[in-house]
């Protein structure tokens, strides 16, 4: 039997998608694709010198897999049956949790029977981990799709370590209230040994519902709650990028050079402005698209001398808002091309495509703005990104208040995504700031970016988790 199954593994991460999907060809025989994301990037080392393993959804509905092994990580599927994606993933958790965590900027659905499908398949997320975790072993949990997870876990297993990252935010307490399945919620995540969240904020909203939800009582100050007998620590661990391999990526000539093409092919316009975002309606793509056409319509900047790309990836197309919001982004650009554009020269480039990372990096390294403007976000990465790739002190950062990023990012032009008169000034100032001014920010954000990075995002979480280092583990 391969390491990694049969409780055998001492550090296992459990997350709604395995780090590979499972992709079906036209021929319909089945393949893995790696799917790096930051997570993985960030826990890659530590799963392999653990020897750890990982719990997810292959992706695929249906699909019966059996645990394997892929470059050297030990991966243990969850299956979902096709109904199932559609109650627990596209419903409950994209339908009715993440509108209601994201300030309820779209109206969130509640349906029962989602809720009921959500706890099913948390129930059978901790039942594969409980079989993969070896005695003792430290166990952690990622967002929203899994809260119920840490309390489910424990029932089984209450010799595992858990720990349980919210990669989104924690809801204004009124908003929270709404949910009628609330209380469950809070007892789920509290089955957790340690909470994380990206910021203060969300900390403290999940600390009060503690207390008067599921009768927890405040702890050792304000990082601890105890439930029953048991603390359960609370507090922010603000995730980051890999922003040494990124700053890497950036100098090599090839990017270097890739740069300057995009901006040839742009017709070398003096300004680029820069959106890079997954198609959501929290990220706020109208309101800079809408910024950025109010400038040109009062003549403030000419679509001459300054073009707007904004890359848009592909998100949950099956999910009705979804659709529509796509639609209206899709038709402002319109728009606006219809209007400020003339033949072989579009006043913005819109991409509903994902890149390949080099390729992305090269955009941030071709963008003299960057416009990141969500109505809300847990932290915003692709903000982090953009410092990180600009080894060359240039470019400007303009960054909404509402992104969990504006509080670690503060040499950025901060904006409050609702007010439109806000962002618009803010792009104008960044678009003609001051060389020296420029720079100044800029060398202060990758001060910030650089020396927080996610592999220190990590190693904070698991120290507070008090996950003892490999050499005291078992092997
Ligand atoms: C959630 C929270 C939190 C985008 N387009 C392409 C591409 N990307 C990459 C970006 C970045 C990532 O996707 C997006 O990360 P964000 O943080 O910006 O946003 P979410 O996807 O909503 O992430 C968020 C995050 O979790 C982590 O906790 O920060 O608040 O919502 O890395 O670069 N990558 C490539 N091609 C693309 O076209 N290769």
């Amino acid at each position: 039997m391969p390491s990694g199954t049969a409780q055998s593994a001492d550090f296992v991460v459990v997350a709604n998608r395995l780090p590979v999907d499972l992709e079906k060809l036209p021929d319909g025989s089945r393949r893995w694709k790696r799917s790096p994301g930051g997570l993985v990037t960030a826990l890659e080392p530590m799963l392999r010198s653990r020897d750890g393993a990982w719990v997810g959804w292959p992706g695929l509905p249906d699909a019966d897999v059996e645990p394997l092994v892929e470059d050297g990580l030990h991966l243990h599927p969850v299956r979902l049956s096709a109904k199932e994606v559609e109650e627990y993933y596209e419903g409950f958790s994209n339908g009715t949790l993440w509108p209601l965590y994201h300030d309820v900027v779209a109206p969130p659905v509640f349906h029962r029977h989602w809720w009921q499908a959500y706890v099913r398949v948390n129930e059978r997320f901790a039942e594969v981990t409980a079989q993969v975790a070896a005695k003792g072993a430290t166990v952690w949990v990622q967002d929203y799709q899994l809260q119920l997870l840490p309390a489910a876990l424990r029932e089984l297993r209450p010799d595992l370590r858990i720990g349980f990252f919210l990669h989104i935010p924690f809801p204004p307490t009124e908003l929270f209230m709404q949910l009628p399945w609330r209380k469950r919620i809070v007892e789920g995540l509290l089955g957790a040994d340690l909470v994380g969240f990206h910021t203060p904020g969300g900390a403290r909203n999940f600390r009060w519902l503690a207390t008067r939800l599921a009768g927890a009582s405040p702890g050792h100050g304000r990082t601890e709650v105890i439930v029953g007998d048991r603390p359960v620590k609370l507090g922010p661990f603000p995730i980051s990028i890999d922003s040494g391999e990124l700053d890497r990526m950036s100098r090599s000539p090839e990017v270097q050079e890739r740069a300057k093409q995009i901006r040839a092919d742009l017709g070398d316009p003096k300004r680029v402005v820069l959106g890079v975002d997954r198609l959501d309606y929290t990220k706020g793509i109208d309101v800079r698209l809408q910024a950025f056409e109010e400038l040109l319509a009062e003549g403030r900047i000419d679509a001459e001398d300054t073009v707007m790309i904004q890359l848009a990836t592909p998100s949950r197309e099956r999910v009705e808002h979804y659709q529509r919001m796509r639609a209206d982004i899709e038709q402002a650009v319109g728009r606006i091309n219809g209007e400020y554009a003339r033949v072989g020269h579009p006043a913005v480039h819109y991409l509903h495509q994902s890149l390949p990372r080099e390729e992305l990096v090269a955009f941030f390294v071709a963008a003299d703005v960057m416009l990141v403007t969500p109505l809300r976000d847990g932290m915003n990465l692709v903000a982090k990104e953009y410092v990180a790739c600009r080894s060359d002190n240039g470019g400007v950062l303009v960054l909404s208040e509402f992104a969990g990023a504006a509080l670690e990012l503060k040499d950025a032009l901060l904006v409050n995504p609702h007010d439109t008169d806000g962002v618009k000034n803010a792009l104008y100032a960044a678009l003609t700031m001051d060389r020296d001014e420029g720079r100044r920010r800029m060398r202060a954000l990758r001060r910030q970016v650089l020396s927080h990075d996610v592999d220190r995002w990590a190693r904070s979480f698991l120290d507070t988790l008090g996950l003892p280092p490999p050499e005291e583990s078992k092997s």
